[in-house]
């Protein structure tokens, strides 16, 4: 039996849009229900409603604000969660019919995001999302003073006065920490500037796919992985297990969900920006989530929201050790160039490096040389950048065939003089 006692017990209200489609709305429900479980919350009451639209003042109906409060004062809840996004007024109105604290979508993944972060880049970044979710919050918060301002030494209007203090020192607190994610964004910069010289791949997709658990595999290194949401905040980079050259670089990054806050994406820019400087986008896809293909789109929608949508990408179908033969079937038919892999399958992974070595080879140009013996520092710079295909040692000379990226023959041409055979 789990230990509920010392839970924060909640309510989750999903509220749906009729026009939306019965599926989509389950997923999401489910998928709500889950980040409330991430935070260790003890799901004691689940409300739903179908809505033609909003009602402006508390986005729920009148009936459905009445249901609710009487459950919560019945079941003693903590806090009610609703799934949608709600504007800080309707949460005001909720917050107080209900008495408790609302939380809405985007303020629950904040909450996750700042339960995970353990850098001092994620911190700040999650500080710094927060801090712009609550500024236009603050109403509200001391409007009590004024209420109260019958009362002989407390002025008219000392509510209003106080939150006009906070939003100021809110607003001193978010320049602070942009500064603090400019100068770690520029010490990025100068790191992603050094590692230029080799190829740089980038883990990306939904939340809890098994982007970490591929990068564990491919890459030897052990990394935290888990049946969890936003479990990776921070931007790993290891390298490849592989004798490829150049280097390939492969960089592990926070998943993605469906209408990822904005105030998210703004201040994960930095960590985001391992994705648009990748040279490839390793997009990993769990075929066995029933609704893989909503969560793909949702992920193709934030890579065309931040501006990575032009980056070569390789689809990447995983745990399918969980799939039927038909549906794998089904999957390489509709999709011929994405690859059908089990992390823990040590054959796939091998196939998965494979796969990413040939995709970059095939845009490299072969070259014929024929080196002096003398100039052992042509060879070695080769044999750092190049694929050497074939190396035969004459008497004065070397003649080498290799293969290389069109950038790293423009640096050989520039440092080196050589002869074309
Ligand atoms: N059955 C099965 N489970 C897998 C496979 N690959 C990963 N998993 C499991 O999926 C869960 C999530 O894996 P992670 O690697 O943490 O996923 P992630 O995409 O990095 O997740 P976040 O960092 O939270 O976004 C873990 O419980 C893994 O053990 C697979 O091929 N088959
Ligand atoms: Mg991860």
């Amino acid at each position: 039996m789990s230990n509920t006692k010392n839970k924060i017990k909640v309510g989750v209200v999903t509220a749906q849009i009729k026009w939306f489609g019965r599926a989509q709305h389950d997923s999401e429900a489910k998928e709500f229900k889950l980040l409330a479980l991430t935070l260790g919350y003890e799901v004691a009451a689940e409300f739903s409603q179908k809505l033609d639209r909003p009602h402006s003042n508390t986005y729920l109906s009148k009936g459905k604000v009445l249901e609710i409060k009487q459950a919560s004062e019945d079941m003693k809840l903590d806090k009610i969660l609703i799934s949608s996004d709600i504007s800080p007024s309707q949460s005001k109105s909720l917050e107080s019919a209900f008495k408790i604290p609302v939380i809405d979508r985007s303020g629950l993944v904040l909450e996750i995001f700042e339960k995970h972060a353990s850098t001092n880049q994620a911190k700040t970044q999650v500080a710094l999302a927060k801090l712009n979710y609550q500024l236009p919050r603050l109403t509200g918060l001391w409007t009590h003073l004024d209420r109260e301002r019958g009362g002989s030494n407390v002025s008219k209007g000392m509510g209003e006065r106080q939150i006009n203090v906070d939003r100021s020192l809110l607003r001193k607190r978010i320049t602070t920490l942009n500064d603090r994610l400019a100068k770690i964004a520029t010490r990025h910069e100068v790191q992603t500037k050094q590692q230029k010289s080799k190829l740089n791949i980038c883990l990306a997709g939904y939340t809890n796919v098994g982007k970490s658990s591929i990068m564990k595999e491919i890459t030897g290194v052990n990394v935290k992985a888990q049946d969890d949401l936003f479990t990776t905040l921070s931007t790993t980079t290891r390298q490849m297990l592989s004798k490829f050259k150049p280097d390939i670089l492969v960089s592990d990054t926070v998943g993605f969900i469906r209408d990822l806050p904005p105030d998210l994406i703004k201040a994960f820019r930095t960590t985001l920006a391992s994705l648009l400087s990748a040279d490839l986008i390793i997009h990993v896809c769990d075929f066995s989530d029933p609704n893989w293909e909503y969560k793909l789109r949702s992920a193709y929608q934030i890579f065309t929201d931040i501006g990575a949508d032009g980056i070569p990408e390789l689809l990447v179908f995983n745990k399918m050790d969980k799939v039927s033969t038909a549906n794998k079937f089904y999957l390489q038919k509709s999709y011929p160039n994405a690859i059908l892999v089990t992390t823990h399958a040590k054959e796939d992974m091998k196939a998965l490096r494979l796969k990413i070595e040939s995709l970059f080879q095939k845009t490299f140009i072969r070259k014929k040389l024929s080196i002096r013996q003398d100039n052992s520092s042509y060879i070695q710079y080769l044999y750092r950048n190049a694929v050497i295909d074939q190396i035969k040692y004459c008497p004065k000379t070397i003649k080498v065939s290799a293969s290389m990226s069109s950038e790293g023959w423009k640096k050989f041409d520039k440092h080196f003089a050589c002869i074309d055979c």
